[in-house]
């Protein structure tokens, strides 16, 4: 396949490897009824928003199938679990499911690694105002210090947010997400809000606690060597990866964006001390990875979006009309994103180089393809990028570890259930579960630690 390394048949990882695969809340749990409504709830319930009318009502019903996961997971050899915690379940009391799936998942030797937020935020906060709003962030935080008080005992990886870009930029800029606002202005706020929610959650967390944040940076590339296309590589970093690495990493925002996007805001709404509040230490940065952007300057910007992230007549980037998206020629998934692992390789190398010593963590990675149990195009896409992963190790990235997207098929957010990431095949009317080719494949190799020799 294009961009697959020679030969991936001897490739051997470091021991101590985690090999883990992730879900959300959202888009598996189901058990809608006992639980708080998110802007995800609202969003499904508006007509025109998620493929088919689906909801998350039922999801894979994992609330309910939740041990029957765990074993699965067990049978899979899976070294960690990366799960989020719903904020609207512990608001309604719920805590306890985390509680007992922690507890499960560690008598099957599962190492459980907890996102605080992927986009299920409740929907009276987005009442309030959602992440434009100062406000929000603090009640993050003291949601955060509230799972904490019942989890930090037993779960040492925390995630606070997953992907804070699509919540501030889909959610409040393209609306392809919930809560489906349209305002480049509050996107620019909601990702500050984030950034600081961030921040926030990490200092309440406790000490034992080893803190990350899950963003999906892009591997931005410009359709040419010219100025113009430089400068449009440089806006799109800039909004895509800048605005948050640049206060997590650096404590500030870069000058570029704010100059950029000064006839939107005067981003008077980032206070003093707050660049510094986001600096928090880290313990690893997630990365999420999929496909790489290709962009280029465009007078009338082009149209439609082809960015991967939906059709929409609003663009998802804040004063960047004037950039252009393009599909790379080649291989696609079944979600159109083109199969580049490069991008990946090229992410990796950055923080390492970027962040020097801070451990990195793959928090996902994989692809949607036909429903079919049997999967060799999805063991490619895998084999292509964790080929890219001994790459970047054997350059000197710092990764610890590699969370597959996704453990089994899911809510798949806009694209409701017509899209299949996972290496676990979901029958949505009976719920039943049926590993892939792909998860053999990758049972294999987590419990080997190399790379299987084909099926
Ligand atoms: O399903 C999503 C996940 O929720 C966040 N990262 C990308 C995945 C595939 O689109």
């Amino acid at each position: 396949m294009t961009n697959t390394p020679t030969d991936t048949r001897e490739l051997r990882f470091p021991d101590g490897f985690l090999w883990g695969a992730a879900t959300a809340a959202f888009q598996i749990e189901g058990a809608a009824a006992s639980r708080e409504p998110s802007i995800w709830d609202t969003f499904c319930a508006t007509p025109g928003k998620v493929h088919g009318g689906h909801t998350g009502e039922v999801a894979v019903d994992h609330h309910r199938l939740w041990r029957q996961d765990v074993r699965l997971m067990g049978e899979l050899g899976l070294g960690a679990y990366r799960f989020s915690v719903s904020w609207p379940r512990v608001r309604s009391g719920g805590i306890g499911f985390y509680d007992a799936l922690v507890d499960e998942l560690l008598s099957h030797g599962i190492l459980p690694c907890l996102t605080l937020y992927h986009w299920d935020l409740p929907q009276e906060l987005e009442a309030a105002g959602g992440w434009p709003e100062r406000e929000t962030a603090y009640a993050f935080a003291e949601y955060a210090a509230q799972v904490a008080q019942v989890l930090a005992d037993r779960v040492e990886l925390w995630t606070t947010l997953n992907e804070p870009w699509c919540s501030a930029f889909l959610g409040y800029a393209s609306g392809v997400h919930a809560p489906g606002r349209t305002s480049p202005a509050d996107s620019l706020r909601a990702a500050h809000h984030l950034n600081l929610a961030h921040g926030l959650a990490a200092a309440a967390l406790p000490a034992s606690a080893k803190v990350g944040i899950a963003l999906n940076p892009s591997a931005v590339r410009p359709l040419t060597g010219s100025a113009a296309d430089l400068d449009a590589q440089r806006r799109i970093d800039a909004l895509a990866n800048r605005i948050f690495t640049g206060p997590l990493l650096h404590g500030a925002y870069p000058q570029d964006l704010l100059a950029d996007t000064k006839a939107l805001t005067d981003w008077s709404f980032v206070r003093p001390g707050d660049e510094a509040l986001i600096h928090q230490p880290l313990d690893f940065l997630g990365v999420n990875y999929y496909t790489p952007a290709v962009v280029s300057a465009a007078p009338d910007g082009n149209g439609p979006r082809a960015d991967g992230h939906g059709a929409t007549a609003h663009s998802p980037w804040p004063a960047a009309d004037t950039v252009a998206f393009h599909q790379p020629p080649g291989e696609r998934t079944d979600m159109g994103w083109s199969v580049d692992p490069t991008g990946l390789y090229d992410l990796l190398m950055r923080f390492t180089h970027e962040a020097p010593g801070l451990p990195l963590l793959v928090t996902e990675n994989g692809a949607a393809y036909a429903p079919d149990v049997h999967d060799p195009a999805r063991i490619d896409y895998l084999e292509a990028h964790l080929a890219t992963i001994h790459r970047a190790l054997a350059d000197g990235a710092p990764v610890g570890g590699y969370f597959l997207w996704s453990l089994m098929d899911n809510f798949e957010w806009s694209y409701g259930y017509s899209k299949r990431f996972g290496i676990v095949h979901v029958d949505y009317e009976t719920q039943a579960r049926t590993p892939r080719s792909s998860a053999h494949w990758y049972a294999r190799l987590a419990r080997t630690g190399a790379m299987p020799t084909g099926l």
